[in-house]
């Protein structure tokens, strides 16, 4: 390419560059004029005297110029603060000695806005939630928010919302039949009252009488975890056993699913991951004699739990009656009153079938609680409500994804909320 070439490219970059800056600058002119005619006008509804209000005008429109770029400036300076104090985390603390430095370097970790906040319970239950609370609100909102009081157009609706969202049949019917009672006694028609009552509702329906899960009630404290297969079992029990140990209780695992190959090996792999002693006897051999030493080690070590993991199949009801009399009958004698809790793993996902499934567990073993499991990224969190209501038994905790901490007691207030909530 030639100098005059060059020079000449350079001359068209100029004028665009040039005609770029007049338009901006024509532009910003034309936008602030009509910006004053604006305020102009403001100024004379509000009743400014004339002569005054293209004054008043040009004040605001400097006050909000000034305010503009005083944020701008307070932006840039906290960037560059929280820059200079991520450069200082990266580094490792001097060991020379200088108490000092350390010092600041804790100070500096231990300051909020650098380490992001991890998400509360509440928060990762919302959002695991999510799916049931848009198929459920956003129809409800709508539904009481054009209706003109509770009649029978109203009820219909929401009876169709309530079981596509898996509340199942007989819930439902008790949950409209509380619903329009309060809402006729009460004379209420305002939507969010509405919902507030549906709300409340709900949560008595899942609040049972029933003794809560204390696992200090007995040392040793047996705790059995039945389901047919794949719904979290083995996963829930070794979240459990790190929350426990997390407590300061000494947990031994005991797995009694001899059944499946590699299920021995699933929950060794938790007990490494968390600590605590896993009994466990080769694939096949007898659920019982694992359970029998499973409870001799526990009282043998003085452990606070025993928590035992059992093979998720129920191919016949007399079959898995027999197993787990058998197994009650070795840890009864063993350790008094074992198990004390008996804890039915319930796959969310599966809903109404889930409920089908927690009969014929009730009806064989005698269930005494529920653990509630993939809660996440399910629109059928609907059936929690039915398990208390149709069930009476207790949901003792929910699982709302995989990690160690998405298992937690379950708070049917808290529940209600994430369901229901105006997102
Ligand atoms: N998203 C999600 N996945 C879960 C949850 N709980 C368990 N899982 C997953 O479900 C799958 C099955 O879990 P397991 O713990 O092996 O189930 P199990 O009941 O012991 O299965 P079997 O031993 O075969 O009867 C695994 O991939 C788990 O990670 C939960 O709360 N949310
Ligand atoms: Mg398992």
């Amino acid at each position: 390419m030639q100098w005059s070439e060059v020079m000449d490219k350079v001359y068209q970059s100029w004028q665009t560059i040039g005609k770029m800056i007049s338009d901006g600058v024509a532009y910003l002119s034309e936008f602030s004029d009509q910006l004053i005619q604006w305020l102009v006008a403001l100024f004379a509804q509000w009743g400014v005297p004339e002569e005054q209000r293209l004054l008043a005008a040009y004040g605001s429109l400097y006050l909000l110029a000034t305010l503009f770029v005083v944020l701008l400036v307070w932006r840039m300076v906290r960037r560059r603060k929280r820059r200079a104090q991520r450069v200082v985390l990266r580094q490792p603390p001097e060991v020379v000695g200088e108490e000092k430095v350390v010092e600041s370097y804790k100070a500096v970790s231990a300051a909020p806005e650098i380490e992001p906040e991890p998400l509360s319970f509440y928060e990762r239950m919302r959002s695991g939630l999510a799916k049931t609370n848009s198929a459920l609100f956003g129809r409800i909102d709508a539904l009481f928010g054009s209706a003109s009081g509770v009649n029978s157009d109203l009820l219909e609706e929401l009876e169709e919302i309530l079981i596509t969202a898996d509340f199942g049949m007989k819930t439902t019917q008790l949950l409209i039949g509380a619903f329009e009672k309060r809402a006729t006694a009460e004379k209420l028609t305002d939507p969010s009252q509405l919902r507030q009552i549906l709300k409340e509702e709900t949560c008595r329906l899942m609040t049972l009488n029933v003794e809560p899960l204390a696992v200090e009630r007995s040392t040793p404290f047996v705790l059995l975890v039945i389901g047919v297969n794949g719904v979290g079992k083995t996963t829930t029990i070794g979240k459990l056993a790190q929350q426990y140990t997390q407590q300061g209780k000494k947990v031994i695992l005991g797995a009694a699913d001899t059944f499946r190959a590699a299920a021995a090996e699933q929950l060794s792999v938790w007990g490494e991951r968390t600590g605590v002693t896993v009994i466990r006897h080769d694939e096949g051999s007898d659920p019982a004699a694992v359970a029998f030493d499973a409870a001799k080690a526990t009282v043998a070590r003085n452990a606070d739990m025993l928590i035992l993991d059992t093979a998720g199949r129920l191919h016949t009801k007399v079959n898995l009656m027999e197993e787990m009399k058998k197994i009650y009958r070795v840890l009864g004698r063993e350790i008094p009153d074992a198990p004390h809790e008996t804890l039915l793993v319930l796959d969310a996902t599966t809903g109404q079938n889930a409920l089908v499934q927690a009969r014929l567990f009730q009806e064989a073993v005698g269930v005494t609680g529920i653990a509630l499991t993939k809660l996440d990224g399910t629109a059928k969190g609907g059936m929690a409500v039915a398990i208390g209501a149709e069930l009476g038994l207790p949901v003792r905790f929910i699982g709302i994804g995989e990690g160690v901490d998405d298992l937690r007691p379950f708070d049917p207030e808290m529940f209600v909320d994430a369901l229901f909530e105006n997102r």
